[in-house]
């Protein structure tokens, strides 16, 4: 089977899958997700497995050697060169990347504010998984509190040959090392429930307190997924509410949502051809359905990042490419059921970040607890308005500047203005 990957987008030629597939393709090129279908597209949004609030992490997990600190590295240098942010390295192996946004740098340069402050994704380098890990092979049981601490993981896989560079399992094989990472964390997450279980038991069966059988036959449930069925947390799509909350006690690894990252070959990636991505992407579609699958090349964009601005451009332009990594950012923010809204003035544009369906008074808490307390209205301007219209009085005046009470959902992008009472004012009251 050949993939021929012409044009602006990767195209494909001579392929003989069905036309789903093809389109599937196509979208996880671009780092998109299908549109779900007509039958399960309904209004209920599904709870998530996962810590609350936005000081969340994604870690990059893969086996060793196959460019993870590389891929750390770039991203990590690349926008933070652009700005020179303060305060981006965390720790050797943590990274604070600011998420490029054309919004946020369009409110820049309308409001040339003193002070500027983008959105962060956290991102985590994690050593080398190899077979075993859980058993405590290679680094061991190190990269379990690693992984554990994060929310979302970039799954790097390298499709790059390189005599060079040596393969842990000897040869270039993308879907047999995803699988590996799978089944280590799988077997991790059975090892972390069986003492869960023996406590639990102790308690709620031997023990005589009823109000815990609830959560043990949930955690039974759970150990029967991974150990029976062998798959992972989130293979699982009608977990209960219930099930979700005592799922959110223990964060098991598999639970964790994952992007799959491909480490192309400059070459490949520029031809936009390599004959593993297909492969990659049949997994993918058949054992984690939905999740989303970016090529890069951690060789072209470290080459990039070498280059001036103007180098870069010309070099981009030549080979009808362009970098991978704000796609990956985004993807990554996104991943992790994050989003921001904007407070935009001459003094500061800044982006905030919340959980996607935070409303109007928790996202003004995340500016001050006053605003929270004290909260009267948020001000809501579309992002969209506000170019379109060129100033904040012209979008008052076409009638789309609008108040919005405590139960507005705040969506990604909207420049808002608070209205609160002080606290004195509040307690007069
Ligand atoms: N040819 C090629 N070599 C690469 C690429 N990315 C990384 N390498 C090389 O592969 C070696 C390992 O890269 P790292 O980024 O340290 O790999 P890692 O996944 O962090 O490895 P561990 O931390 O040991 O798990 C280095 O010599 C890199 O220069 C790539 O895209 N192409
Ligand atoms: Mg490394």
């Amino acid at each position: 089977m050949s993939i021929d990957f012409t044009g602006p987008h990767f195209t494909l030629q001579h392929l003989s899958i069905n036309p789903h597939s093809v389109l599937g393709l196509i979208d996880i090129l671009e780092g998109f997700n299908m549109p779900p279908k007509k039958s399960d597209s309904g209004p209920k949004t599904p709870t998530i497995i996962g810590r609350f609030g936005t000081t969340l992490k994604i870690g990059i997990v893969g086996l060793p050697n196959v460019g993870k600190s590389t891929f750390f590295n770039v991203l990590t240098k690349s926008q933070a060169t652009a700005e020179n942010f303060p305060f981006c390295t965390i720790d050797p192996n943590e990274s604070r990347v600011p998420v490029p946004d054309q919004r946020y740098d369009f409110l820049c340069k309308y409001h040339k504010p003193a002070s500027k402050v983008p959105a962060f994704l956290n991102v985590v380098d994690i050593a080398g998984l190899v077979k075993g890990a859980h058993a405590g092979q290679g680094l061991g049981n190190a990269f379990l509190s690693h992984i554990s601490a994060c929310d979302a993981l970039f799954h790097l896989t390298r499709a790059f040959e390189d005599d060079d560079i040596v393969h842990i399992e000897g040869n270039v094989d993308p879907v047999r090392d995803i699988e590996i990472i799978h089944e280590e964390l799988r077997l991790k997450d059975e090892e972390l429930i069986m003492p869960i279980i023996d406590k639990l038991e102790k308690v709620s069966v031997r023990g005589g307190d009823k109000k815990l059988k609830p959560e043990y036959d949930i955690i039974l449930k759970v150990k029967n997924w991974l150990k029976d069925e062998k798959k992972g947390v989130r293979f699982y799509k009608d977990w209960n509410d219930k099930e979700i909350d005592v799922l959110n006690k223990h964060l098991f690894l598999t639970s964790k949502p994952m992007l799959y990252l491909v480490n192309l070959s400059e070459k490949d990636y520029i031809r936009r051809k390599n004959k593993w991505l297909i492969k990659i992407k049949e997994w993918v579609d058949k054992n984690d359905p939905g999740a989303v699958v970016i090529p890069f090349s951690g060789t072209m964009e470290l080459m990039c990042q070498e280059m001036s601005e103007e180098e870069m451009r010309k070099f981009l332009e030549q080979n009808k490419t362009q970098s991978s990594l704000s796609k990956i950012i985004k993807t990554g923010f996104s991943a992790l059921q994050l989003e921001y809204f904007f407070t935009a003035g001459p003094d500061e544009v800044r982006a905030w970040t919340i959980k996607k369906g935070t409303k109007a008074p928790q996202a003004a808490g995340k500016i001050h607890t006053d605003f929270e307390k004290g909260f009267i209205m948020a001000e809501v301007m579309k992002f969209e308005d506000f170019k379109e219209e060129g100033s904040e009085s012209t979008v008052k005046a076409a009638g789309k500047y609008r108040q919005q009470g405590r139960n507005y959902i705040v969506e990604d992008g909207d420049i808002i203005f608070f209205k609160f009472n002080t606290p004195q004012q509040a307690k007069k009251k």
